[in-house]
């Protein structure tokens, strides 16, 4: 049955071992832990050689020891008894070395060395406790070594032999063990021909419906001594192929990435590159809006505004504005440790943001089983504790665009400057002249006129009206750059929150869903 391209053992566990880690601290399903115990089981057998570890196991009565004895050729364990003793298991083995160190992995003390015997060399033969003892201590031992023996022979007996119990609890789930188990149905002298057939035939059906059809079926009488070189035979074709050690692995590795292959799911729609992007814009969005984007543009068309104003209006008019604090200023922006003043995000953006990670934890985990959509839950619960301040930070630490004044707000500036000086001039004229008319002297210096009126009086007032004038005329052009100054910072603001929507959220979800496929290959490897 076993096919020229399976995969090594080895492979197998190096698979199941990168499930384990990529599941560890992740995954919280027990059976992580289970497969990080096979993994160590698989370890340290592997260092105890290519010995046959092959159990006797059954209920009460049904011959294991019997048979047992009969195998060891000698009386190792004494059958029909119950006394404490029976709640150990007992070692016979075959072989130079004794296989001390593999029985005292199992954890058996009780043991007996059988003569030399070459087709048997390297069995170690154990006779377990009874797995319905009424001893509970016996019963734990008997699971024990059922899970770190190599071979498992059952003993069935005519009268138990459809025992729910045994078939449910002990052989039905070898049905991908079938290598590893073999059935004896014992005591086979106490029925007659026909009736022995007739059970034998029920109990291979019953094999079969289990899914342990590949597992070999005997008849024997331990005590009679018949089927006990069958028995035998059987045996020493697992011990000569040195191979029971790792098929049993195998199987335990097959059926535990099984078990594992519950929690991988199915090859999920990969996430391109064109969801991502609209979820970050998504993201994005409801993130600007909680780590007070708006406000920030607003400040910055203010301050702009106010700004262009104090170089372009009346020189009068500046002075008052200047008074009045810069709004951009207010919030602290570029400040060190970078910080920005901003208000706590309101309870309705908190909530836009909270649907908003909702719906991106929706698309990133579809298709992936319950255990990776629950870790994908936890890793955004840990992400969004520390988003407020890395959206304050980012928001902080943004550059908002160069805050130059423009060429022409300057000129304007410099025109505003002379209009002023010439309205003075003209208001300094008409001082001088209120005091030579006090001193009756107005008459002689002969005033100028153009189209006449007096040429002070056009300085001063032409020098007022053109620079409101002037004033009034810039506003519109400030007014728009002010707008696209603002623009210009919220599109940068917006790109720093996204890029802290894709680092401290999307980024940490797709991982989920990466280290997800990563595990559903290893599984998938490992149960090949
Ligand atoms: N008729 C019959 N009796 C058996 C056979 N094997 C064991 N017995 C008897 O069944 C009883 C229990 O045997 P034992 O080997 O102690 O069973 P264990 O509890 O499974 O270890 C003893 O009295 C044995 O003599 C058998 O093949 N045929
Ligand atoms: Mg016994």
């Amino acid at each position: 049955m076993r096919t020229a391209k399976e995969l090594p053992l080895a492979d197998r566990l190096a698979a199941l071992r990168e499930a384990v880690e990529v599941a560890e601290g992740r995954l919280d399903v027990p059976e992580v832990a289970q497969a990080r115990a096979l993994l160590a089981k698989a370890g340290a057998r592997a260092a105890l050689g290519d010995a046959t570890v092959v159990a006797l196991a059954g209920a009460t009565g049904s011959g294991k020891s019997t048979l047992f004895n009969a195998l060891s050729d000698a009386e190792v364990s004494t059958p029909g008894v119950r006394r404490p003793t029976t709640g150990v298991a007992h070692a016979t083995t075959w072989g130079e070395d004794g296989a001390d160190r593999l029985l005292d992995w199992l954890e058996v003390p009780r043991r007996h060395r059988h003569a030399p015997e070459p087709a048997l060399d390297g069995l170690v033969l154990l006779d377990l406790p009874d797995h319905d003892s009424v001893r509970l201590e016996h019963r734990l031992e008997v699971d024990r070594l059922v899970g770190l023996v190599d071979v498992l022979v059952w003993v069935l007996d005519p009268e138990k032999y459809a025992d729910a119990a045994v078939h449910d609890r002990y052989l039905a789930p070898l049905a991908g063990h079938a290598g590893v188990l073999l059935v004896v149905l014992n005591q086979i002298d106490r029925l007659d021909a026909v009736a022995a057939k007739e059970c034998l035939t029920d109990l291979r059906g019953l094999l079969d419906r289990e899914g342990l059809a590949g597992a070999p079926l005997l008849a024997a009488a331990g005590r009679v001594g018949t089927g006990v070189a069958e028995l035998r035979g059987e045996l020493a074709r697992r011990v000569a192929a040195r191979r029971a050690a790792t098929d049993r692995l195998t199987a335990d590795v097959r059926g535990m990435a099984a078990g594992l292959a519950q929690h991988a799911g199915d090859e999920g729609a990969a996430l391109d590159r064109r969801d991502r992007g609209e979820l970050v814009e998504d993201l994005g969005a409801a993130l600007a809006d909680a780590a007070g984007v708006p406000a920030v543009t607003s400040a910055v068309e203010r301050s702009t505004l106010r700004a262009g104003v104090g170089h372009t209006g009346w020189p009068l008019v500046r002075w008052v504005r200047r008074l009045r604090p810069d709004p951009l200023g207010r919030l602290h922006l570029g400040d060190e440790p970078a910080r920005t003043s901003l208000a706590p995000a309101g309870a309705g953006d908190v909530a836009a943001v909270t649907t908003a990670v909702r719906r991106a934890r929706d698309v990133v985990g579809e298709g992936l089983p319950q255990a990776w959509r629950d870790d994908l839950r936890r890793t955004v619960e840990v992400s969004e504790d520390d988003l407020a301040d890395r959206l304050d930070r980012a928001v902080a630490g943004t550059d908002l665009g160069p805050d130059r004044v423009p060429l022409w707000q300057r000129a304007v500036g410099g025109l505003q400057w002379v209009l002023a000086l010439t309205a003075l001039a003209g208001a300094l004229w008409l001082l001088a002249l209120v005091v030579l008319g006090f001193f009756q002297l107005d008459d002689v210096v002969p005033l100028p006129r153009v189209e006449g009126l007096p040429l002070p009086t056009l300085l001063v007032v032409c020098g007022l009206l053109a620079g409101l004038l002037l004033g009034l005329v810039s506003r519109p052009l400030v007014r728009m750059r002010a707008r696209r100054r603002a623009r210009a910072a919220e599109r940068r603001l917006r790109a720093a929150v996204e890029q802290v929507a894709e680092e401290e959220l999307l980024a940490p979800m797709t991982a989920v869903r990466a280290d997800a496929a990563r595990f559903r290959e290893a599984v998938r490897t490992a149960q090949r």
